[in-house]
């Protein structure tokens, strides 16, 4: 795309100053958008070809962005080694969700090395993705498991320093909102997502069901005899 504004010609006349001017912004904004973004390509290929780790895949999974080694801007060393398993399907789903990961909230240290096992226990496709990872070490801020069908795959990454709360989920179409979505604290967090299973989304006992089925129901049936009967005398059903 061509970055050059073209001076005032005199052909513009009065009347056209007003939309030269708006063009102008608008071609300063597109060309300030491209430089930004050829930036952050350029910096992503960068890294692709200076780290080995990128995509690792077959019929059965992939991994993406593993790093063993990497460690991020201010982390003076890895502060320890933590390994999880974590299981993915539709057994571990809570009422009102399809599918789910057994664990939605796992807390570490920052700087830690941690190594992920996904076991898949469907036969459909599962990923344990968590976004917002430094884009210097893993391009598009992410690392991804996938097992497809049942399976399982591990790898590694190192988290960054800084307290903050990632989001980790399925990326397969309509999981994440079918209940496949969790979070992953670094140091305090800086909050909880919403709508994680158990934590900030439905619980296994949800206490609408608990209400539902106490005095609500009994209130809503009196209600709605109540109602009857008001209507009905308005229609003069009764004398
Ligand atoms: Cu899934």
């Amino acid at each position: 795309m061509g970055c050059s504004l073209r001076k005032n010609s005199q052909q513009g006349a009065e009347v056209f100053r007003g939309g030269q001017s708006r063009r102008t912004v608008s071609t300063l904004i597109v060309c300030t958008l491209s430089v930004l973004l050829s930036i952050e390509v350029g910096s992503t290929q960068e890294h692709e070809s200076h780290h080995h780790h990128g995509m690792q895949l077959d019929n059965a999974g992939m991994v993406m962005n593993e790093n063993t080694d990497q460690l991020p801007r201010g982390c003076p060393r890895l502060s320890g080694e933590r390994e999880i398993t974590v299981r993915a399907g539709k057994e571990f789903a809570q009422p009102g969700t399809m599918f789910a990961y057994d664990q939605n909230e796992w807390n570490f240290a920052p700087c830690t090395k941690l190594t992920v096992t996904l076991i898949n226990t469907d036969t459909v496709r599962h990923q344990w993705m968590l976004h917002g990872l430094p884009r210097y070490i893993y391009p598009m801020g992410m690392f991804t498991l996938e097992v497809a069908g049942k399976g399982q795959r591990t790898s590694t990454f190192i988290l960054p320093p800084g307290d903050k709360t990632y989001l980790v989920h399925c990326d397969v179409s309509q999981h994440m909102e079918k209940g496949m979505k969790a979070q992953l604290k670094v140091g305090a967090g800086d909050g909880d997502l919403p709508s994680i299973p158990g934590i900030t989304g439905p619980r296994l006992r949800d206490p609408h069901v608990r209400v539902w089925n106490g005095w609500t129901h009994g209130a809503v049936v009196l209600f709605g005899i109540a109602g009857a009967l008001f209507a009905g005398r308005k229609l003069r059903l009764f004398a």
